[in-house]
């Protein structure tokens, strides 16, 4: 079976939440296994709440890591506390492992290849990376990341651009990562809207109903998450321009240098918005 560890921001917006909704249905079938989540934007409530999520969506005991230096990101998301509120989170904030600590033990500690879904800001990847290169290069197979903005050189987007930190890792981490990344952009998923169809009761709903998004919002980890669920960019109707991503530090652009033989690749939508919103919305519901 596929393994997985997941990074995400976990933040102000709920599109995290409709991912993670993909990802639990997909461990609970059985297709992939989640090993472990680290939240790369530290707020109040954000341990407590992932962990409740999880639990309403019928898996408990998750690893979950966080890194507590990412509390400049700013935001208070209302979903969180909600969440937080509604169940007796044995993990929280405070008890929870540093998110670079849970990754370097959980590939120390793999025999199989890993692959890493990123759907938030890239600092704890970066950092993992950094501090042992050999150990990510031998035990992660693939990353497969929603970031950057790949229809303009210069292009800019949330995840790379987000502040300084984010910036940075951005740059070292394009810079310096010998394993294949497959890049969702902005682009893909801005005008792909889902999760407007979820029963009032579900959670799901009531996330997104708290950042007034319960008639949709747009898609972009919900898309990253699903391919990398099905494993296969083709497969998943994207067709991939392959070369070399980097990012400018100074201002969170990215750029892409094409090449048949480049590690890395972004994604370009092969099916009109209606086929990605359509398949989304019926493996949420
Ligand atoms: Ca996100």
């Amino acid at each position: 079976m596929r393994k997985f560890l997941v990074g995400s921001d976990w933040w102000t917006d709920c599109d995290d939440a409709v991912a993670m909704r993909l990802l639990a249905r997909a461990h609970l079938r059985g297709e992939i296994e989640i090993l472990g989540i680290g939240i790369n934007a530290c707020m109040s409530y954000s341990v407590e709440s992932i962990c409740a999520f999880f639990h309403f969506e019928g898996i408990d005991n998750l690893r979950i890591g966080i890194d507590k230096e990412a509390t400049d990101f700013g935001g208070n998301p209302p979903y969180q506390k909600r969440l937080a509120n509604s169940y007796n989170s044995p993990q929280n904030n405070e008890n929870a492992s540093d998110a670079k600590s849970l990754y370097l033990d959980i590939l120390q500690n793999s025999k199989e290849k890993i692959e890493i879904i990123e759907i938030g800001y890239p600092q704890v990847l970066a950092e993992v990376l950094k501090s042992d290169k050999k150990l990510f290069e031998s035990k992660v197979s693939k990353v497969w990341m929603m970031a950057g903005k790949w229809d303009e050189q210069g292009g800019k987007e949330n995840n790379f651009k987000r502040n300084e930190r984010s910036r940075k890792a951005a740059e070292y981490f394009c810079k310096n990562c010998l394993v294949p990344i497959t890049f969702l952009g902005f682009e893909v998923g801005e005008s792909v809207l889902v999760g407007g169809n979820l029963d009032k009761d579900d959670q799901l709903y009531k996330a997104m109903h708290d950042m007034g998004c319960e008639n949709g919002r747009s898609a972009w980890d919900p898309m990253l998450v699903l391919t990398a669920i099905i494993g296969d960019e083709s497969e998943a109707e994207y067709d991939m321009v392959f070369g070399t991503a980097s990012v400018d530090s100074l201002d969170g652009s990215n750029y892409f240098e094409k090449d048949e033989k480049g590690k890395h690749a972004y994604l370009v939508k092969k099916q009109p918005d209606e086929y990605y919103k359509e398949l989304i919305n019926s493996l949420i519901k």
